[in-house]
């Protein structure tokens, strides 16, 4: 299998995470893709329309893609338990998943705004608005002890990518003094060599 990535993206990080934790990435060649908004790539459009990364091809050429949907795979392929087979627990770990993926996409628009838009066309209110969303829904987890003192699980994973990214592109943004306790969380997380070896390379 492959996977397109790249060490800067929280999404990558989430499969190569997950990946690590289900004893398959020795199975997976990581394959280096570059990719930004306003940039034509049309030999990464042929793979995917969206142009986005990342994705995961299979040995029969199959294309797997949003790495939410790339984890579930290699979660079935593993018999693994990143996400809870039935009931409730099951629909509680999707949606908090998706509320971390909702503010890794807020977040990443945060930055192509700040860096990638033209200066002359940006618009700030916009800005705040997405940086919002992702802030608030660190205060969200913040009082979430059932996700930070609970058994390791995608919501687990995506919350470490955001704290990650945070760290990565947002580095004054002062998360750990305001949220102590998902600084625990973080810190705690980072004693798992897939955590540890994920860390974004430094900006
Ligand atoms: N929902 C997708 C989001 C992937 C995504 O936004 N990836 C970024 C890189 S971190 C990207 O490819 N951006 C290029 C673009 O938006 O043009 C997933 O979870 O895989």
């Amino acid at each position: 299998m492959k996977l397109t990535f790249s060490p800067a993206s929280p999404f990558a990080r989430k499969v190569r995470i997950a990946a690590i934790e289900l004893g398959l990435i020795d199975k997976i060649e990581l394959v280096p893709a570059s990719v930004a908004p306003g940039t034509p790539n049309d030999d990464y459009q042929r793979i995917t329309p969206l142009k986005k990364l990342p994705v995961l091809i299979l040995g029969n050429g199959d294309v797997i893609l949003d790495s939410y949907v790339i984890v579930e795979y290699l979660n079935e392929l593993a018999g693994g338990s990143l996400i809870p087979d039935y009931g409730p627990t099951r629909w509680k770990v999707k949606s908090d998943h998706s509320l971390l993926q909702g503010m890794l996409d807020s977040m990443l628009l945060c930055r192509y705004e700040s860096i990638t838009r033209p200066e002359a066309l940006r618009w700030k209110a916009w800005l705040e608005d997405h940086w919002n969303r992702a802030w608030s829904g660190m205060a969200r987890f913040e009082a979430r002890d059932d996700v930070l003192s609970g058994p390791f699980t995608i919501a687990q994973i995506g919350l470490v990518c955001v704290l990650g990214y945070a760290d990565f592109r947002f580095a004054d943004c002062g998360w750990r003094k305001a949220f102590p306790r998902l600084d625990k969380f973080h810190q705690k997380m980072l004693q798992r060599p897939s955590v540890k070896i994920s860390v974004p390379p430094a900006a």
